[in-house]
């Protein structure tokens, strides 16, 4: 059997084969329809604080990158908006596009954002990450767009990175950086019930995603699509494209934070 991955031969398509729950009753991303979202004045402003302390490292794992996050204590956490309880930040990573027409996971009235910064945490009435990934409230994650516009100053403390984790398995420390520079001037976010958006794809995720984007230029989109999805040593193979398309909905409420 050959490992999932976003190919012809090994992508979104392909990976029901393995993982079954790619067919279930709550997958992401979706198409967020605004005229089908319903306004819930119940919803709380999300509380997000984090620690820049906890910060640890960056990794090419194959299929993205990611900055991961001390989670031993909660330093660094979300809180309120649509969840209860308390949700420690574990890691945050991106999915972006070959070229600046497509690259996120979730679309609003089908329309596709360059590239999507998600912000993953895990609710602390489990023990770790592990246990919380597959419980129906184990996981929250905050969905960030990406637009084209002025550069990013904070994305590219992030982007300077790139140097050192080039080929899938590489990692080097990354110390200090403030994940709450990378969120949107306003938080008002839609919110559904869903899946992780890549296998295992567990329905553990209260999904919170931004409706303002955050800008990027596109020579910074262009720095994503020089990593690599292959390991040193294996033929060069860019790694773009590592989105996987909107899935039906299958009645599922979505809900709006605004009017
Ligand atoms: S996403 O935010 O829905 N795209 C998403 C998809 C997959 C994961 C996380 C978020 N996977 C998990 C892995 C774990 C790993 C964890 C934290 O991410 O299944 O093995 O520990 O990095
Ligand atoms: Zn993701």
């Amino acid at each position: 059997a050959h490992a999932w991955g976003y190919a012809a031969n090994n992508g979104p398509d392909k990976w029901v084969s393995n993982f079954p729950i790619a067919d279930g009753p709550r997958q992401s991303p979706i198409d967020i329809l605004p005229g089908g979202a319903s306004y819930d004045s119940g919803l709380k402003p999300l509380r997000l604080k984090y620690d820049p302390s906890n910060c640890l490292e960056i990794l090419n794992n194959g299929h993205s990158f990611q900055v991961t996050f001390a989670d031993d204590s909660d330093s660094s956490t979300l809180k309120e908006g649509p969840i209860s309880g308390v949700y420690r930040l574990k890691q945050f990573h991106f999915h972006w596009g070959a070229s600046d027409d497509k690259g996120s996971e979730h679309t609003v009235a089908g329309t596709k954002y360059p590239a999507e910064l998600h912000l993953v945490h895990w609710n602390t009435k489990y023990p770790s990450f592990g246990e919380a990934a597959s419980k129906p409230d184990g996981l929250a994650v905050v969905g960030v767009f990406l637009k084209i516009g002025d550069a990013n100053a904070s994305l590219q403390k992030v982007l300077d990175a790139f140097n050192d984790i080039r080929a899938k398995g590489k990692q080097t420390s990354f110390a200090g950086f403030d994940p709450s520079t990378l969120l949107p001037g306003c938080l008002d976010y839609w919110t559904y019930d869903g899946s992780l958006t890549t296998p295992p794809l567990l329905e553990s995720v209260t999904w919170i995603v931004c409706k303002e984007p955050i800008s990027v230029s596109c020579e910074q989109m262009a720095k994503f699509r020089s990593l690599l999805f292959s390991a040193e040593g294996e033929p060069e193979c860019c790694m773009v494209d590592n989105y996987r398309p909107p899935q039906p909905l299958k009645g599922r409420p979505v809900r709006a934070s605004f009017q």
